[in-house]
């Protein structure tokens, strides 16, 4: 309507902001001190890999120094990775997993 006097003019933007949560690896660091087969076992208990797939994540980290192990919101990212570190530190082996942002 016009002539109450109450017209007012939007000044700022209103943006519809729903963004996604962003995803997180879990990454594998190659060490040289933990068994493969030590690797392994963990990459089926906490990542649910097959014995294949672990076996082929080892691999590309002993090799590559690092591989991403799968990826996650960053809740579920951290507590995997640290349950897997703290397998590997129960067991005394220096395993490292880490997480990062996917960009
Ligand atoms: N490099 C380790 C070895 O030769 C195996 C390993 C692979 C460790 C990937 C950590 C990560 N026993």
């Amino acid at each position: 309507m016009s002539g109450t006097g109450t017209d007012t003019k939007q000044t700022t933007s209103v943006k519809p902001k729903v963004e996604k949560p962003r995803l997180y690896k879990v990454i594998l660091v190659n060490d040289d001190y933990t068994p493969r087969e030590f690797v392994i076992m963990v990459l089926q208990a906490v990542f649910r890999t097959s014995e294949d797939e672990g076996y082929q994540i080892m691999v590309t980290a002993h090799q590559k120094g690092a591989c991403v192990v799968a990826v996650y919101s960053r809740d579920i990212a951290e507590t995997k990775a640290k349950e897997a570190v703290d397998l590997a530190k129960q067991a005394d082996f220096p395993l490292m997993f880490t997480t990062e942002p996917e960009e």
